[in-house]
């Protein structure tokens, strides 16, 4: 068995959730990853049959959402209560794998939490996501959500209309509508950590990659860490830019006409009625 320290996904794993510390995306114990690994990866570092825990899944019920598409399937994910800027030193207590236990009602611990610690409280959050993302992309593979400190500053100045929103942050950089044609959705302030925000997100994932959470953070999806960091830092960047110029009475766009010019060149399809 080869030592899940060294594995790719791991590594990946750490370097992303210390890129965002690093960012200021993920304050204290703020924000949470999770990856589904694919069965091959996992048997190369870790016995299945070699179970550390069972884990209850609390706040999951049949009647939020069916879990059947996820029982069997293993999660890196971070934990709760956990510091992203701690994660890359003390993976094994930081993170773990983790696996949809028969029934749905349990994980079972694979590997990591090894101070007791258990996944992230919006895990069930993340996993209504994976199955919504999931059923429009096989591929993806990465739910991520933090706190980005100019995303959360536009929600306070900028309506929270995912129209005019997503178009506003299209506008900042020429190159977000083609990172993402498929725009941001917006929640409005919600409890976290609760089902209905878990199945609000859900169900905008079914459209869109990114969903911000009103005066709280975003959550992003992708087929890989890169794919979702990008996303995330993508909208960061451009909300920056919104934030150091909206209240300057700035004098210059990037047009609509512009945008399907830049949409038609790589061939990506943007957001139904999105574009005049
Ligand atoms: O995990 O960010 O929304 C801490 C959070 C909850
Ligand atoms: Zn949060």
């Amino acid at each position: 068995m080869k030592n899940i320290l060294e594995s790719r996904f791991l590594q990946e794993f750490c370097l992303t959730a210390d890129n965002m510390y690093r960012l200021g995306w993920d304050e204290r114990n703020g924000g949470n990853i999770s990856l589904l690994l694919n069965d091959d990866e996992v048997k190369e570092y870790l016995d299945p049959r070699s179970v550390k825990r069972v884990i209850p899944l609390m706040g999951v019920h049949a009647v939020d959402f069916d879990i059947t598409p996820l029982i069997g399937k293993c999660f890196l994910v971070t934990g709760t209560g956990k510091y992203f800027k701690n994660v890359r030193r003390e993976p094994e207590i930081n993170l773990g794998v983790v696996r949809v236990g028969e029934g749905g009602k349990s994980l079972d611990l694979l590997w990591g939490f090894e101070d007791g610690g258990r996944p992230t409280s919006e895990f069930p959050a993340h996993m209504m996501s994976h199955i919504a993302r999931l059923s429009v992309d096989p591929e993806n593979r990465v739910v991520m959500h933090c706190h980005p400190t100019y995303t959360l500053a536009m929600n306070f100045v900028h309506e929270l209309d995912e129209k005019s929103f997503t178009k506003d942050l299209w506008r900042m950089c020429t190159e977000c509508v083609v990172v993402f044609p498929d725009g941001v959705a917006v929640l409005p302030w919600m409890l976290c950590g609760t089902t209905e925000i878990g199945k609000a997100t859900a169900e905008k994932m079914k459209e869109s990659r990114l969903v911000v959470w009103a005066m709280h953070g975003i959550y992003g999806a992708g087929r890989n860490l890169d794919e979702t960091f990008g996303l995330i830092e993508t909208v960061e960047k451009a909300a920056q830019i919104y934030m150091l110029t909206f209240d300057k009475k700035p004098v210059n766009t990037i047009t609509d006409q512009a945008m399907k010019q830049l949409a038609d060149l790589f061939g990506v399809k943007v957001k139904d009625g999105y574009l005049d």
